[in-house]
């Protein structure tokens, strides 16, 4: 029995599902998941020393590798001075001022301690803003587990095969709206429905939790027309896009404006950190500025802080790093379809920069309905083959390929060469 092994038994007994988060359990691609003792650069190492290339980099935050030796320095030099005191620091100032320099469309920013927060946030301060109630969501976006949105959901909750959660009274979702991703038309014929009542439109503008879908051509300046024909607010949840696909995310990488944004993960460095921000006549409502309440303990902690200070300062001073992880992208993905053209098999690579998915599905996949006529079952073999050959993918057919400024060409040529194998040797 392999010490990883041993110890999801063990905490089997003591976590539900023996994690503290659902995808990390490995559920459906039936291995046992691996105990990660430490991981360094592009690397993790587990408790049967065991070494893995790494493409989920913690789901986003290590867009510079594991490790760096620059912000484990920032976060020992804060943790020197006390790990959080429950009063304002220097350290959330110069967040603030970084996130609200680098974001144009961002004039104010509120620190909380996950993407989930953020997002729950974000419709709480839309609500209050417009006065209205309901929000409109893409079926497979997943925008983190509050309750209102945990409908139609992507990541975990498609694996979980369960698409609205237990648990959450139908009064919470009445208000939730479902438009399919990349269809301009469902959510326009929902605003006819619900003239004058929509709050919002959340967005994730590079769907992620569905496995990739990159937006059509036109459709999210198609939405910001319909959110500004109908009075509504256009968030973007950047939890995975922002300060990924460019310094200033997919609001830049597009060229489209959001009036929210949520981010999190990378602004963390890899500690618990979430984030909304946007246009100060919108986030002067939130307490105590105004009157749509919200707090944390922690947020804005400045052990937290000194890590994604340090992280987001580097991104600033260091554009190479987008160029290169979108070069590395290019190769991998694209390597990765000539690969399935040349063994003519049912795949399809989705990708947008540093972000990619490779779909086991014959057709095109451009949203939940289409993402989900893919073969798990074959996903799950090409996962277990590519961890038995040291490369750590997300254990999950509906998640993303994460590429980190630690990865190089050669790393990228070892995974294409393993890829060509699989499909050579043994896809089936
Ligand atoms: P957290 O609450 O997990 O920090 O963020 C929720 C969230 C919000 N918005 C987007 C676009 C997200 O992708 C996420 C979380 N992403 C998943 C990965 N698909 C986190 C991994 C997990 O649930 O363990």
């Amino acid at each position: 029995m392999t010490k990883s092994e041993q110890l999801f038994q063990q905490a089997c007994g003591l976590m539900p599902g023996g994690v503290n988060s659902p995808v990390r359990a490995f559920g459906s691609v039936g291995e046992t998941p691996r105990f990660i003792r430490k991981a360094d650069g592009p690397y993790m190492i587990d408790v049967d020393g065991r070494q893995y290339l790494d493409y989920i980099c913690s789901w986003g935050p290590m867009i510079l590798g594991h490790n760096h030796p620059v912000i484990r320095e920032k976060v020992m030099e804060a943790c020197m001075n006390g790990l959080s005191f429950g009063a304002p620091t220097e350290a959330e100032v110069k967040m603030a001022e970084l996130i609200c320099g680098i974001i144009p469309s961002v004039e104010m920013v509120r620190m909380v301690n996950s993407g989930t927060e953020a997002v729950m946030s974000a419709i709480r301060a839309a609500r209050g803003f417009t006065g209205r109630n309901k929000i409109v969501k893409f079926e497979g976006c997943y925008h983190g587990h509050s309750d209102a949105l945990l409908v139609k959901a992507g990541s975990g909750v498609m694996t979980a095969g369960v698409p609205d959660s237990s648990g959450v009274p139908a009064g919470c979702t009445q208000d939730t709206l479902s438009a399919v991703y990349n269809d301009l038309d469902s959510v326009s014929a929902l605003f006819e429905k619900n003239p004058g009542e929509i709050a919002a439109v959340i967005v994730e503008p590079v769907a992620a939790n569905m496995g990739v879908v990159p937006p059509a051509e036109g459709f999210l300046p198609g939405l910001r027309k319909i959110c500004d024909q109908n009075g509504a607010l256009l968030i973007f949840d950047e939890v995975i896009t922002g300060f990924r696909l460019a310094l200033d995310g997919a609001q830049g990488y597009y060229g489209v404006r959001a009036d929210l944004a949520t981010y999190g993960k990378i602004i963390g460095g890899g500690m618990p950190v979430g984030a909304y921000a946007g246009r100060k006549e919108i986030m002067e409502m939130v307490a105590p500025a105004g009157n749509v309440y919200q707090a944390g303990t922690l947020s804005g902690n400045p052990v937290a802080m000194a890590a994604g200070i340090a992280q987001l300062t580097i991104l600033k001073e260091h554009p190479e790093v987008y160029s290169h992880i979108n070069r590395l992208g290019e190769k991998l993905y694209g390597g990765m379809e000539k690969i399935i053209e040349e063994a003519g098999v049912p795949c399809r690579v989705n990708h947008v920069g540093s972000l990619g998915s490779l779909f086991f599905t014959g057709q095109k996949v451009e949203n939940y309905g289409e993402a989900k006529t893919s073969d798990t079952e074959k996903f799950a073999r090409y996962f277990r083959y590519m961890l038995d050959h040291g490369v750590h993918l997300a254990p999950s057919q509906f998640e993303a390929m994460f590429l980190s400024s630690a990865h190089t060409e050669d790393h990228v040529e070892l995974t294409l060469e393993l890829v060509r194998d699989y499909f050579q040797k043994f896809y089936e």
